[in-house]
């Protein structure tokens, strides 16, 4: 049964255990072709989080700033979003179009990502879909400016979530991973795929 929680959508469960494996291999192929990168914050800093993409855009961030780009930092175009990650946006989303970005974080333990909003798409009245893979994640949800309450909920391998409306500029982040909850992913450590409509 979906949660509404500040305005965006928990599916926890959604994914079954044989359809979180499946999405696991499937993604094993997209780092094959478009292999996990540190991505170098504008202020010199290395994000502890890993990244790739699949789709027509990526999204890299360097000294330059952040952007969606339509190839790897190797120069190689992304490889193709894989139907299973694309079936799961259809079934959720409620949108007309198809996302153009699939957004690859890897949480190795001690990785974690700061509250943010995600304001690089042009048009915010599309939603944005997550997929959790693998360990826990400890998510942390504020308000559509810094500061306030915010509320935190763990993400767990198979669950969705859908922020679109209200809920799309609200702040976010990643506090930590707790190591060893899931055996989903051998190495242990946490996958958290967004899609996006970008442009
Ligand atoms: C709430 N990723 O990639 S996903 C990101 O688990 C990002 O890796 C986190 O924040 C992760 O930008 C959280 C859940 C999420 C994604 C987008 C949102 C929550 C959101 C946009 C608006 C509000
Ligand atoms: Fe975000």
């Amino acid at each position: 049964a979906a949660q509404k929680i500040r305005g965006f959508l928990h599916y926890p469960g959604w994914l079954s255990a044989p359809e979180q494996r499946a999405l696991r291999d499937d993604l094993r192929n997209v780092v094959a072709a478009a292999p996990l990168f540190s991505p170098m914050t504008p202020y010199g800093k290395e994000m502890s989080v890993r990244m790739t993409s699949a789709g027509r855009f990526g999204w890299v961030s360097d000294r330059r700033g952040y952007r969606y780009s339509e190839t790897h930092p190797n120069g190689s175009p992304w490889p193709a979003i894989p139907p299973s990650i694309l079936a799961i946006w259809r079934a959720v989303s409620e949108s007309a179009r198809d996302p153009e970005c699939c957004l690859i974080n890897f949480y190795s333990e001690g990785a974690k990502m700061g509250l943010h909003q995600d304001r690089d798409e042009a048009d915010f009245g599309h939603p944005v879909v997550s997929i959790s893979l693998g360990d826990d994640g400890l998510f942390r949800i504020g308000n559509k400016t810094r500061g306030g309450k915010t509320e935190s909920l763990w993400l767990r391998s198979g669950d969705v979530m859908v922020m679109g409306g209200d809920a799309r500029l609200l702040y976010h982040g990643i506090d930590r991973i707790a190591p060893g909850t899931s055996t989903l992913l051998p190495k242990g450590g946490r996958i958290n795929i967004t899609l996006r409509v970008v442009t």
